[in-house]
């Protein structure tokens, strides 16, 4: 550890300016926009990042309009295999990758492992799509004597705006999959994770994507709604809060110009519906793993816990039991399960929730249980111990807290509907979970469509690539689905290619060969 972090002191400010210049311009006072690169274990500055200049953002954008002609014009293998080469050597430097994703993002070391394998499925499950969706384009049914082909082609510049909370792995699904597809990218990574961005963004630039096709914009949610506001953005691909994906929505319509894409994946009001003939020790197990593994914050996690009221009782003892057995504190522990939130300004809100909680008992809220923060956790880190709060009511739970509070409302089960209806009502639609061992159950629950992911019997989070399409409808998101078969579709323009073959048969090769 000691190597990474002096590798890491010494890099970060180098390879930003580096990365600056790439784009097109350096800060002209860079001294404004340097900042230390926090670490939620303890508090500790880990590194310096330079944020990007607002009045250079412009030039950088012409940069990357112009590396977007000519990476566009690449063959699809060739954008595929510099995906696939990333992949590549991101697997062989596991150790320095988990120790970074431990370092800025306070994971646990199977959170980190999970991430760091999920970075490299969307590098490769995104080469593949490509070369399936984007290769060859087959000629479609016609007259004798025409040709006629759909193609595919990035769209522009595409400006991806990532959350802390998946640092590598999201970072690079959302750059991967509009790189892949024939964008340049800029992208802005969340102020809290900028080391990791960074390392992930020279990473592809060794496995050969051209500096401009690839510019780095460190820095907040102003300069984010910067880079949304320029001309010349042809898409943006964002993953974070259901109000800045409003806003960047606002922003893009009122624009002039051509209209860009907006992929927006956001928060959600997770419930899971748990009814009596549901096996209490796997309830257990899948509301602990759900509720509060990697500290609750994945946007997947579980917000919600319904529970029919017969078996409410020994279901909370149940839980409550699991969860005092997590440790809380530094997760490179071995033996800690919940590492820090990811900054003071979340550990405050949090804690802030749970005393608005117990402020409430004259509304029905009981609190069943309140864990405790380890007594070795580094003193300056931003910990946050596991609590379950009971509501009255499921529309008493008004918006996503993201740390590792769970909240719990019971429901009789001739009234099932009208839960399902409260949870209708939060007009979220990320993911949803089902515990019960009654088909009719379930399919009655599953018909509703509430939620773009679906679990039954099993844990709520760490969707797989390729297996578990991910994302949500309504206010969690626009589609299509990260990891899915339509995500890269949304990142290219189409073309269909009529020709009179009688007139020019000799040049339908040609066309096919340019991407
Ligand atoms: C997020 O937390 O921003 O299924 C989304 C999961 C992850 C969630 C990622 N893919 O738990």
């Amino acid at each position: 550890l000691g190597d990474l972090l002096a590798a890491i002191r010494q890099t970060p400010e180098a390879r930003q300016a580096e990365l600056i210049l790439a784009g097109g311009k350096r800060a002209p006072n860079p001294a404004a926009g340097r900042r230390q690169a926090i670490s939620p274990i303890d508090g500790s500055a880990i590194g310096r990042v330079e944020n990007a200049d607002a009045s250079a953002l412009a030039t950088l954008m012409q940069e990357a309009q112009a590396a977007a002609k000519l990476w566009s014009r690449r063959p699809v293998e060739e954008r595929a295999a510099r995906l696939d080469r990333a992949a590549q050597r991101l697997e062989a430097e596991a150790p320095r990758w988990l120790r970074l994703l431990q370092l800025e993002a306070g994971k646990t070391l199977d959170d980190a492992v999970a991430e760091w394998r999920e970075a490299i499925d969307f590098l490769r499950y995104y080469a593949a799509s490509a070369r399936k969706a984007f290769g060859a384009a087959p000629k479609l049914p016609g007259p004798t004597g025409e040709d006629n082909r759909l193609h595919c082609h990035g769209r522009g510049v595409f400006v991806c705006i990532s959350p802390w909370n998946f640092p590598l792995a999201i970072f690079l699904g959302q750059v991967a999959a509009a790189l892949v597809s024939g964008n340049s990218v800029i992208a802005k990574p969340a102020e809290q994770t900028p080391l990791i961005a960074a390392e992930a963004v020279a990473l592809l630039h060794k496995a050969g994507v051209p500096a401009g096709a690839l510019c780095l914009a460190q820095g907040d949610g102003k300069i984010g709604a910067a880079l949304v506001a320029l001309p010349g953005v042809a898409g943006v691909a964002f993953t974070g809060s259901v109000e800045a994906a409003a806003s960047i929505n606002r922003a893009l319509a009122a624009k002039d110009g051509p209209i860009a894409a907006l992929i927006a994946e956001t928060g959600g009001v997770n419930a899971m519906i748990v009814d009596a003939t549901a096996l209490p020790e796997q309830v257990a197990d899948d509301v602990v793993a759900s509720a509060f593994r990697s500290a609750g914050q994945r946007c997947s996690a579980l917000r919600l816990l319904c529970l029919q009221e017969e078996v409410a009782d020994k279901m909370l003892t149940m839980i409550a039991g699991a969860a005092r057995e997590l440790r809380v504190g530094d997760p490179r522990d071995i033996g800690v399960q919940i590492g820090p939130v990811i900054d003071a300004d979340a550990k405050a809100a949090l804690l802030a929730h749970i005393e608005a909680m117990r402020a409430q008992v004259q509304n029905g809220v009981i609190e069943h249980f309140a864990g405790e923060v380890g007594a070795t956790a580094p003193a300056h880190g931003f910990y946050v111990a596991p609590h379950i709060f009971e509501l009255a009511s499921p529309a008493d739970l008004k918006a996503e807290v993201f740390g590792p509070i769970l909240h719990v409302v019971r429901y009789k089960a001739a009234e099932l509907d009208l839960l399902l209806d409260a949870i209708e009502a939060k007009n979220f639609g990320l993911t949803l979970g089902v515990h019960s061992r009654i088909e009719s159950t379930i399919g009655r629950i599953l018909e509703r469509r509430l939620a773009g992911n679906c679990y039954v019997n099993r844990n709520m989070i760490g969707a797989v690539v390729g297996t578990q399409p991910f994302g949500g409808f309504n206010l969690s998101g626009t589609g299509p689905k990260a990891g899915g078969p339509h995500y890269l579709q949304r990142f290219v323009v189409e073309q269909t290619v009529t020709i009179n073959t009688a007139a020019v048969g000799g040049n339908v090769h040609l066309l096919n060969a340019i991407d």
